[in-house]
This record gives C-alpha cells, structure tokens and sequence, in this order.
C-alpha cells in the first residue's frame, strides 16, 4: 500500500490485519453457514480487537462519539484481500452501530456500543424498502405516535445482517407527505412485537433479508437525533462509509492483481512467460494504476472525514463510484489474464467475481454517486 496519506505504522497495521485474515479469520468464515450471521466471525473480531478499533471513543471508562475513517478504511481494505466474509461482516458492525454512536442517546450509546465493539452485538441499518433504494427520501414505513412513543408499520428490503441482527437503525416516516424531511431514525432491538423477517439469497459474502413491521412498539429514548431529522443521520452515515466500501473494492482488486501478476509470471504460453506478451503486461500496468488512483481517491476522503472536513459528500462519492467501478474493470481483467481456471468454482477469481459486483449496487448506486457529486458541483 503506497496512498500519499499512509505512514508506516498505518502500513504495518495493515499488513497485521491482512496476515491475521489469511490465518484466523478465514478458516472461521468457511465454517459459517452460508447466508447466516456468522457469529463466531464477529466474535473473533471482536477478540482480535478489530471491532474495537472502528469505535476508539467506547472504552471501559466510557463513550465518546468518535469513529475514525482511515482506520475502518484500512481494515476494509486489509480484510478484503484476504477474508470478504470477514471484511463485510466488519463493515456491518460499524453501519448498523454507527447511527446510534453518531446520535442516539447516552444510555442507547452505553446499551449497544460495548457490545459490538466486543463482537456480542449485531446491528444492521435499515433504510430500503420495496418501494425506496436510491430515492430514499420517498420511505413510507409509518412511525405513528402511540402514548409517548411510537408505533412502526411496514416493510423495509435489501437489509444487511437481517433478520438475525440484535437490533436495527430503522429510517422510519414520521411526517406523511414531508419527503426528506419528514424522516426519524429509531434503534430498535430485534424481538420486538410485531417485528418479523425473512432472509433473501443474493451473490455477496454477508446475510441480507427483509423486514415486516405490525405496529411494532419503540420508545422515544430510541430515537436517533430530533423527530423528522432522521434523513440526516442515514446521509451522515453514508457519507462516512461510502469511502470505506471503496476501500473494500481497493483490497478486492489488490488481490486480483497480485494472482494475475503471479500467475503471468509463471504460465508459459507461446514460448515465454505470459507476463513477456505487451497485452498482458500493459493490461498489468492499467490494473495496478487504476487500483492505485482508487486508493488515493478513498484515503483522501477517509483522511479529509478525520479531519473534520464539512465538504466530505462529493469526495466521498468519488472515492466509492472510482473504487468500486475500478475493482469490477480489475477483476475482469485478472480473469482475463487467467483464461478458464479463473472461472472455475472455488477459484480465488471466480470468488471475487461475484463480490465484486454488489457493492457498485449497494449504499447508493454508481448513479447515485454521480448524482451527489454533480449537485455538489452545482452548489
Ligand atoms: N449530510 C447531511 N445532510 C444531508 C446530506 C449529507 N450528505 N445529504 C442530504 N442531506 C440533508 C439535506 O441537507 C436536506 O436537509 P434539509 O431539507 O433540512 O436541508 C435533506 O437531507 C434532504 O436532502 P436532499 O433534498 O438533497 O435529498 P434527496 O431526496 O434529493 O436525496 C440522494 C437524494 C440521491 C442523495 C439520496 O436519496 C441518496 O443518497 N440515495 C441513495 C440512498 C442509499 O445509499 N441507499 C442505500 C441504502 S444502504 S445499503
């Protein structure tokens, strides 16, 4: 890793993580149950203190609000080069968590930040529903006041870690017909009466279901941040993630290019090296440029987010559109270099193959980037 913002304590961490992935944490992952919440995953990240690393203001002594951008963004690129399973099941923790660190209530932030920081709690953010993915602002799941709280009812979709989370960042309308800004955010702990779900297959490493709501019961101690401000709190959210998927596309294609820079390097064709023929090594050449201006593009923004820069939606778009656009180029080309082998099941390539492809879907489409980006430009 050479990004202009890395110094080598920064390095030698993720070469840490990326040597403890490749050991520990990847037997793990194939042990777990395909689909399924793989909890003795989360749990030896917890143990390995990487959980803890993506909340450095939960302490035993206490809870600040802090989370640190370049750090998430170094072990999701770390992580993804050796272990997606363990990469994405990282990355959930700090989604689901980060709404109630970022604006719920003291005693909210002491009931669930420990517990996944230690890997005992699950979260998942729950913004989609049938109806609203990338034009979030149109959610109708209804928030309908009941005594000093609140009744839920409807259905959210495309939910990570659903339906086996311990508690969901539910996105909720609490003002019919107000668009963005008759949106509020609840936490609200899975059990409740009235709140079912389903799990949903999809091609990525990490579960994902849907969610039913039948007037499920949530107090106002669980909202997050001020009624109809809930818009707010998922934008701010995804502000401070979309850099870190970008850097889980970064490790994704860090590792298609180094099997494609080594199997060239041995795969005899046409009397030589593979690597001797100009077509693959100027293709090499390409993989590793882009991948590197991908990871400038994610630790500028990581870098900018930790300094408290107010201007960090455009950059943050940049870095998840490029990456993640970047990775999918990279792994096709790795298959490319490879011919049939990468395609055949169980290959590393035939693996990333397939989790290459969600995240240009997922926390707001390559579409939905270009669009924040050109309305910042507009500004
Ligand atoms: N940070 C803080 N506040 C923000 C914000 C940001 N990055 N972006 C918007 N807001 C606020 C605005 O300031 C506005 O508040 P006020 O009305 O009080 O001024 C409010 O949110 C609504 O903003 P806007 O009118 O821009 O909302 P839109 O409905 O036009 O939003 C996009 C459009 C496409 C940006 C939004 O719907 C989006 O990001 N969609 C993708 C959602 C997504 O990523 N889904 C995946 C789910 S997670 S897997």
């Amino acid at each position: 890793m050479t990004a202009f913002a890395l110094n080598p304590a920064q390095r030698d961490f993720a070469a840490e993580v990326r040597a403890l992935a490749a050991s520990r944490l990847r037997p793990v992952a194939e042990s777990g149950r395909p689909g399924g919440v793989n909890r003795e995953l989360i749990k030896a990240m917890g143990d390995a203190g990487l959980l803890a690393r993506l909340f450095p203001g939960v302490t035993a002594r206490g809870t600040s609000r802090e989370i640190a951008a370049t750090e998430l963004c170094l072990l999701r690129e770390s992580l993804a080069a050796e272990c997606t399973e363990a990469e994405t099941a990282l990355a959930l923790q700090g989604l689901g968590a980060y709404p109630v660190l970022q604006s719920g209530r003291d005693e909210l932030v002491r009931r669930w930040l420990p517990a996944v920081a230690a890997g005992d709690a699950v979260p998942a953010f729950a913004l989609s529903e049938p109806g609203a993915g990338s034009d979030a602002a149109a959610l109708t799941l209804a928030a309908e006041p009941d005594g000093d709280g609140w009744r839920l009812t409807g259905e959210k979709t495309w939910i990570s870690n659903a339906p086996e989370a311990d508690f969901y960042t539910v996105f909720a309308r609490t003002a019919p017909g107000a668009g963005a800004r008759g949106v509020s955010a609840f936490a609200v702990p899975a059990g409740r009466p009235g709140l079912s779900g389903e799990h949903i297959e999809m091609i990525v490493p990490h579960p994902v279901g849907g969610l039913t709501f039948d007037g499920v019961p949530v107090r106002r101690d669980e909202l997050l941040g001020e009624e109809n401000r809930g818009f707010r709190v998922a934008m701010r959210t995804l502000d401070l993630f979309r850099p870190s998927v970008g850097a889980f596309a970064v490790g994704m294609a860090q590792a298609a290019l180094e099997a494609a820079v080594r199997y060239a390097g041995s795969r005899v064709a046409f009397g030589g090296p593979l690597r001797d023929q100009q077509a693959v090594s100027h293709l090499l050449a390409d993989m590793a440029t882009r991948t590197e201006a991908a990871r400038l593009l994610v630790y500028a923004a990581a870098a900018a987010c930790d300094a408290g820069d107010d201007r960090l939606t455009a950059r943050a778009a940049m870095a998840k559109l490029f990456a993640t656009e970047t990775a999918q180029f990279v792994v096709d080309a790795a298959v490319q270099v490879h011919g049939a082998r990468a395609l055949r099941r169980g290959h590393l390539l035939e693996h990333l193959y397939r989790e290459v492809r969600a995240p240009r879907v997922y926390e707001g489409a390559s579409e939905v980037q270009r669009t924040v980006i050109a309305r910042e430009l507009y500004r």
